[in-house]
């Protein structure tokens, strides 16, 4: 977490043995730092030709220059010159006009090799600069993020430093394996508040992750404001909600779309999750006539599951569903909505079909596209819906089935990607109910061979669930993720041929100064030579 702190700063770049680079300091010659790679790079790029004749140096006269007549590439460039600034203390104007006679970065519409796609960019570092091509603006923008990470690390430092800012030559082709590479942080079991969930964000882009799920709502907690409910929010998020009671709060809907808005502005796609017919406490606690007996359960704070479930039988749990499913859609650009319909212990096979029966054509009539937990499968679903695996093994009959039919997947094996997981045995945050999970093991599988009959057609893409119990603050977060979460990106993007192990964790070694500098709290796994 950067905590604008000017003595963690110094510290973290004295950490890794550049004092010639303190603020302020007069013009020292930058010792010959190790040459970096053009393949040096998280997620791996699908090709790289290095030339090693050519080497571009962002200089003072450098100016960033997007496609004339694109707002969006003049956005990708703004935010990129944003980046650079602070640690070149350059001031790399950004000119939406065809050609200068200066030296530049060129974020270019169109032009790119075939391969590039929706997503994927063409880099190419010469001398006189650097060209990033893609077909949109989502393509540049991951270009960029894999220029920032061809600069030196101390392109992250929050001010000025004294280097030559040489990137290597040579090209890059590049362009994502899976449409869907997500992250889910949930904000029920713990509260996190807009600037904690920014920051995530900010952290994702770098690893060109283009999904945020959040889950909104559990028996701990509602943490999303919905107006025609209008105590679910301030009751089922207030004061004593949360795992242990200490993590209230909740999104207004301006703070909802303020998330929306940053996690789009970085070509992240928020996917919320209002999950149901169980994990519903928070809000059968804070009304009482979404209960059968019409009582309210007391508020829980525990880590129990599946005991709680909407009345599946009164048509009030249909009208309530609906102005959730209607409020939450109308604040939610993205594609899909998540229901959640994990782990309904309480309901019945014969009721969490009835339930879901009536709700998936309510998604559909807001205009979403529904997701859920694996589960919502029993009910063979239509085959737009997109099923999140979560399981531990290798076969599960409903999901081969779904897959067969034509319904997509989202991989999230709870033994692999779940980050809430223990790192080992002695990690202080964390669960340890789907194993412990180091580093190799978040990177050792491959998501259209994990699990028997879903191959690479139904893999719609991966995600990273990141469950709150334990968590409390933004460090747990970073603690957790970090450096889990880009085996879980790379694995969303990267072809499954650059697999390997030794190339993936030198290259993770490689991210710690600029984590450092960030100020992210990683675990420094055993397993990484960390730079
Ligand atoms: C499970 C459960 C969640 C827990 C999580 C903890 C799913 C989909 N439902 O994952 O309620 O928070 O494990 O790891």
């Amino acid at each position: 977490m950067r905590r604008r702190n000017t003595m963690t700063r110094l510290l973290a770049i004295a950490a890794f043995g550049l004092p010639f680079a303190l603020p302020g300091a007069a013009a020292v010659a930058a010792p010959a730092a190790p040459a970096r790679q053009l393949s040096e790079v998280i997620p791996a790029p699908v090709e790289t030709r290095p030339d090693a004749r050519d080497t571009f140096t962002l200089r003072p006269q450098t100016v960033i220059r997007t496609s004339p007549g694109s707002v969006a590439a003049l956005q990708v460039g703004r935010q990129f010159a944003e980046i650079l600034r602070p640690a070149t203390g350059y001031q790399l104007p950004v000119l939406p006009v065809r050609s200068t006679p200066l030296p530049e970065i060129a974020l270019v519409l169109g032009g790119a090799d075939g391969r590039v796609g929706r997503e994927g960019y063409q880099l190419d570092v010469t001398r006189r600069g650097v060209t990033i091509r893609a077909n949109t603006a989502a393509g540049l923008f991951a270009g960029t993020q894999t220029l920032r990470q061809l600069l030196p690390a101390l392109i992250e430092a929050p001010d000025r430093q004294r280097v030559t800012w040489t990137v290597p030559g040579g090209r890059i082709v590049d362009h994502p394996r899976f449409a869907y590479r997500g992250a889910m942080l949930d904000l029920a079991r713990h509260f996190h508040a807009v600037d904690e969930i920014t920051a995530y964000v900010d952290l994702l882009s770098q690893y060109k992750i283009n999904y945020l799920h959040l889950h909104l709502t559990d028996d701990q907690g509602w943490r999303i404001q919905i107006d025609s409910w209008p105590r679910l929010a301030p009751v089922g998020g207030g004061p004593g909600t949360g795992v242990d009671g200490v993590g209230p709060g909740y999104l207004t809907k301006a703070d909802y779309k303020a998330v929306v808005a940053y996690a789009a502005a970085r070509h992240i796609t928020v996917v919320p999750e209002i999950d149901m017919p169980g994990h519903t406490n928070a809000a059968q606690s804070t009304y009482p006539e979404l209960n059968c007996d019409g009582i309210a359960p007391p508020p829980r704070t525990d880590i129990e599951v599946g005991y709680s479930s909407l009345c599946i039988d009164d048509e009030l749990t249909y009208r309530f569903v609906e102005d959730v499913i209607r409020e939450i859609a109308e604040i939610t650009p993205g594609p899909f909505l998540h229901i959640g319909g994990d782990e309904a212990h309480a309901t019945t096979d014969d009721e969490y079909r009835t339930f879901m029966q009536r709700v998936l054509p309510m998604v559909a009539k807001y205009g979403k596209r529904v997701s859920g937990w694996n589960e919502i499968l029993q009910v063979d679903p239509p085959t737009d819906v997109v099923a999140q695996f979560w399981g531990t093994g290798t076969t599960n009959a409903d999901l081969a089935e779904a897959a067969a039919r034509g319904n997509k997947v989202i991989m999230s094996p709870a033994s692999k990607s779940y980050l809430d997981m223990k790192y080992d045995a002695n990690t202080r945050l964390g669960l340890r109910w789907a194993g412990y999970i180091e580093v190799s093991d978040a990177y050792g599988w491959d998501p259209a061979r994990r699990v028997t009959g879903v191959g690479e057609d139904a893999v719609l893409g991966v995600e990273a669930p990141l469950w709150s119990e334990t968590l409390r603050s933004l460090d747990d977060i970073e603690y957790m993720a970090f450096p889990r979460l880009p085996a879980i990106a790379e694995l969303g993007w990267s072809t499954a041929a650059s697999h390997d192990w030794e190339s993936f964790r030198a290259r993770l070694g490689q991210q710690a100064p600029r984590w450092r500098l960030q100020e992210v709290d990683f675990y420094p796994s055993p397993q990484v030579p960390w730079s």
